[in-house]
């Protein structure tokens, strides 16, 4: 499939990339890579995400020039879809870039939707960057520093910083040439694991004390209210994350985070360890997500709705 986003890439002139909405590294490192390298070429390119990027992730080399209204995609001869599975998930906007004749969709997860007639994908692949540096290995594209840390980025959020199980030997190898190539590691690593605002670590300390342990302490959970996001002065951003605190301690198999959205509405982030499948206990509650990573909604006081999860969890880990 290499040669046919090749020949699009070669015989267009004007391109839109876009990715899902609520972007992450992967989805704006992939971006913006494909920003830096279609312009290289002299191409018109507009990177168009429904969402903010988030202020983590400002420091990703030409991410000031991302835009988030889209009036028309008149005279846009192709998209590039990045990291995303089905066309839905790009929000708002996705009928109008569905309209674009040529669609082409580079992406890593399993399920793919068939939106688009040029697919790039490897549900191998780490993430959608290591895939896009396969691309620009075949096409031989001089792959400068800003193209480097848009790549990294998006191998070292996707991986959990190489932690997770899709870190394949091909990762190591595409990092390493990123790092030839001026991805500077230690700066990426700093700008996003070392910039938190003091109030998000308060917010984490009293968030961790509401930890409790269930079921011989293989569930732990924690909970963070409007009222403590209040006392703080916290953005209800500063939570991402929270969960995979719970999720390190010994012996916890299932982490939950009960993130009060609004009053008696809760929003709960589910994680696990190894062949725990918390995608079955999100589904029993009307959510979703992947086998360690899920996440679903449920509305009531913060004991009715513990009531709920831990319900779930037990009706599923007493099969396990
Ligand atoms: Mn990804």
């Amino acid at each position: 499939m290499f040669d046919r986003v090749i020949e699009v890439i070669n015989s267009c002139s004007t391109f839109l990339i876009t990715s899902h909405a609520r972007p992450d590294g992967d989805a704006l490192g992939s971006e913006l890579a494909m920003y830096h390298v279609l312009r290289g070429m002299g191409k018109d390119v507009v990177i168009y995400n429904q969402d903010e990027t988030p202020a983590v992730y400002e420091f990703l080399p030409g991410s000031q020039n991302i835009i988030h209204s889209l009036d028309s995609v008149n005279g846009v001869d192709a998209v590039f879809v990045l990291d995303c599975s089905d066309i839905e998930r790009v929000g708002d906007k996705k009928d109008r870039i569905g309209s674009i004749k040529k669609i082409v969709n580079i992406d890593h997860h399993v399920s793919v939707g068939t939106f688009s007639e040029i697919l790039l994908v490897d549900s191998t692949a780490s993430s959608t960057g290591e895939i896009i540096h396969r691309l620009l290995k075949k096409m031989g594209v001089v792959i400068n520093g800003d193209i480097a840390t848009n790549i990294y980025t998006a191998i070292l959020t996707d991986t959990g910083s190489f932690r997770y199980s899709n870190t394949g030997s091909d990762t190591f190898r595409t990092a390493a040439d990123l790092v030839d190539k001026g991805a500077n590691c230690r700066y990426i690593a700093e700008k996003i694991y070392e910039t938190r605002p003091a109030i998000q670590v308060r917010l984490m300390g009293k968030a961790l004390d509401t930890l409790e342990f269930y079921e011989g302490k293989k569930v732990g959970s924690i909970y963070v209210t409007q009222e403590m996001l209040r006392r703080e002065g916290a953005l209800p951003e500063y939570t991402e994350g929270f969960v995979d605190i719970v999720r390190s301690i010994q012996g916890v198999e299932i982490a939950v985070c009960y993130y009060e959205v609004s009053r008696n509405r809760f929003k709960i982030s589910l994680r696990s360890k190894g062949k725990v499948n918390v995608e079955k206990i999100a589904g029993k509650l009307g959510g979703g997500g992947h086998v360690n990573a899920s996440a679903c909604r449920v509305e009531g006081s913060i004991k009715a709705v513990k009531g709920k999860v831990l319900g779930a969890i037990r009706a599923v880990y007493s099969t396990l």
